[in-house]
């Protein structure tokens, strides 16, 4: 086998591992969960190529305030937007924004960015 057949053969099989493990492996979600201090709860999330942490869990009842930090440059993520309790908000780069959130019903809501491209979760039990 010659040198150029060797590098295609090693490219598909790169390939393919690449594609199993984009379909079947395990994908992390960062998840984090508000801390609650005098009646209140916040968690800081950072965004930058995405959401971090990307799944937040907050308790119910408890006012809650999600303070998001875009650090990304790109206009991509920019807004925030929670369809569910109708905010729109606009994240200046490198300032950290407080969003406040009705906890009032448990459930799973999502929020994502201006152009619903990349997305986070929000439990609230
Ligand atoms: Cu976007």
């Amino acid at each position: 086998m010659d040198l150029s057949k060797m590098t295609v053969l090693v490219a598909g099989l790169a390939l393919v591992a690449f594609i199993l493990w984009w379909f079947f492996g395990k994908h992390q979600v960062s998840s984090g969960e508000a801390q609650a201090t005098d009646g209140r709860q916040e968690i800081d999330i950072l965004v930058d190529g995405g959401y971090t942490p990307e799944h937040v869990t907050l308790k119910q009842g408890v006012p809650a305030t999600l303070n998001f930090k875009r650090t990304d440059p790109s206009g991509c993520l920019d807004h925030v937007v929670f369809s569910d309790f109708g905010i729109n908000q606009a994240l200046p780069q490198d300032k950290s924004v407080a969003v406040s959130v009705d906890t009032s019903k448990p459930g799973d809501y999502t929020w994502a960015c201006g152009m619903d491209m990349f997305h986070g979760q929000l439990t609230i039990k």
